[in-house]
């Protein structure tokens, strides 16, 4: 792992750092593409024929009946049922918070009476990815905002366990947020289904939801048949500590994020090289006592501590745009104040990021490798379109009319002149 000063970093160095999981996706989008394909044409033949072939089950069943969700509820300790009611509390409250901010808009302008009424998008495909663990966590993460939303019908895809059932608390999770359909398909035959529509899977208007590499590079592929949140990548987290900050804390937060994933990346921006020194000390020591070891030690190659100034760490911070950002210092709000991208930002040393992964409210679902600077992480707008309207009378149609009329002759367009033309010359 780098450690080093921000104004001492070549140009590669930080390219590296800043460009973390940018691959070449050349060669896994012929393959996606192809499945893709396969699955728009042969739909649940094929879907069921990807998932043997990657899964490893053969699936009589793509839909999860309500006798497989009952039993799940035998399988899964109570106090993680109890723990998923309160979460989907929290982020319910959150969600609706967000929702009460969204009004429809009427103003009236040269006599124009000029609108904007949002309607829910109507159905959604929610992805819960399986494979290296199980999420019911993102299953309250991307249901909630579009059933907040007021989205009519809500489904989910998630891959199978290995007995080639769906994975209890993922279904648990969804009965208990009350979703439309839950299927037991990962993978991009899930996305394909989503996308095109199955005999048994129906076709949404959007997919959300994070996935692995063949996940997010079939959700590209499909953008335009169906709308998509984001591509999202591997998790990341960017810490500024400053002297004050608890390296222990630090420590812990870095470790909670390289466990997700091999390719997760963790950047430590700290304003003091005693602390960057004392911060990998602690980070080897809780590696010692990691669960997940192999994983940790596989992410701290996209991991680095930089050392600078609260102003340098700050502008790395925003060159960055991390998913999540922690603000480990004296005064968190000051600097937020400054953070122009970030998926959701975590403040002082109490908020660490596990919290808004499951339970305080905001949404787990966040733009990652950058996206942060042009995107938001899920929350009801992704669910929700605005549909504009107007209203004229004659006055103030005679009133607009010169301008219409010049732009239309202008562009060629000689039927849109006359359909105002006409109007305002009819007594
Ligand atoms: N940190 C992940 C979400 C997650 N964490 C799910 C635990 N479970 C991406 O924001
Ligand atoms: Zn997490």
């Amino acid at each position: 792992m780098l450690i080093k000063k921000i104004r001492e970093l070549t140009e590669e160095e930080e390219k590296k750092i800043i460009c973390r999981n940018k691959s070449d996706l050349e060669d896994i989008m012929q393959i996606v593409s192809k499945i893709l394909n396969d699955v728009k044409k042969n739909g649940d033949r094929a879907v069921k024929h990807y998932t043997k072939k990657f899964d490893g089950v053969e699936l009589e069943e793509l839909r999860v009946s309500r006798e497989e969700i009952e039993e799940a509820y035998n399988l899964v300790d109570y106090k993680v049922i109890e723990a998923i009611e309160k979460a989907k509390e929290n982020i319910i409250y959150f969600h609706k918070k967000q929702m009460e901010q969204i009004n429809d808009l009427e103003v009236k302008k040269d006599g124009i009476i000029l609108g904007q009424t949002v309607r829910a998008i109507e159905n959604v495909g929610c992805y819960v990815p399986g494979g290296r663990a199980f999420y019911p966590s993102t299953v309250l993460m991307t249901t909630i905002p579009a059933k907040v939303a007021g989205c009519k019908h809500i489904v989910i895809t998630s891959p199978p366990t290995k007995e080639g059932k769906g994975n209890p608390a993922t279904l648990i999770a969804g009965d208990i947020v009350g979703v439309d359909e839950i299927f037991k398909v990962g993978g991009v035959q899930a996305i394909g289904a989503l996308a095109y529509g199955t005999e048994t899977i129906p076709k949404v208007d959007i997919i959300v939801g994070p996935g692995n590499i063949y996940v997010t590079v079939a959700k590209k592929l499909v953008y335009g048949e169906v709308a998509i949140d984001f591509l999202a990548g591997p998790s990341e987290v960017l810490i500024i500590a400053d002297e004050t900050a608890n390296a222990e804390f630090v420590a812990l937060d870095f470790i909670a994020q390289a466990e997700h994933d091999p390719n997760a990346s963790c950047v430590i921006t700290t304003t003091s090289e005693d602390k960057a020194l004392e911060i990998k000390e602690k980070i080897l020591e809780e590696l010692n006592r990691a669960e997940r070891k192999e994983i940790i030690n596989s992410a701290l190659k996209n991991s680095a501590i930089l050392i600078g100034s609260l102003e340098e760490c700050i502008n790395f911070s925003n060159k960055y745009a991390p998913e999540h950002l922690e603000i480990l210092t004296k005064n968190p709000e000051d600097i937020l104040k400054k953070i122009d991208h970030a998926g959701s930002v975590f403040l002082g040393e109490y908020s660490p990021v596990p919290v808004g992964d499951y339970a305080s409210g905001t949404n787990h679902v966040l733009p990652t490798s950058q996206f942060a600077r042009m995107s938001s992480g899920l929350n009801v707008e992704t669910f929700l379109k605005k549909i504009t309207y107007q209203k004229l009378d004659k006055e103030s149609l005679k009133q607009i009319s010169d301008i219409v009329i010049t732009l239309a002759e202008a562009e060629g367009l000689f039927g849109h002149a006359e359909a105002v033309r006409r109007r305002i010359l009819k007594k």
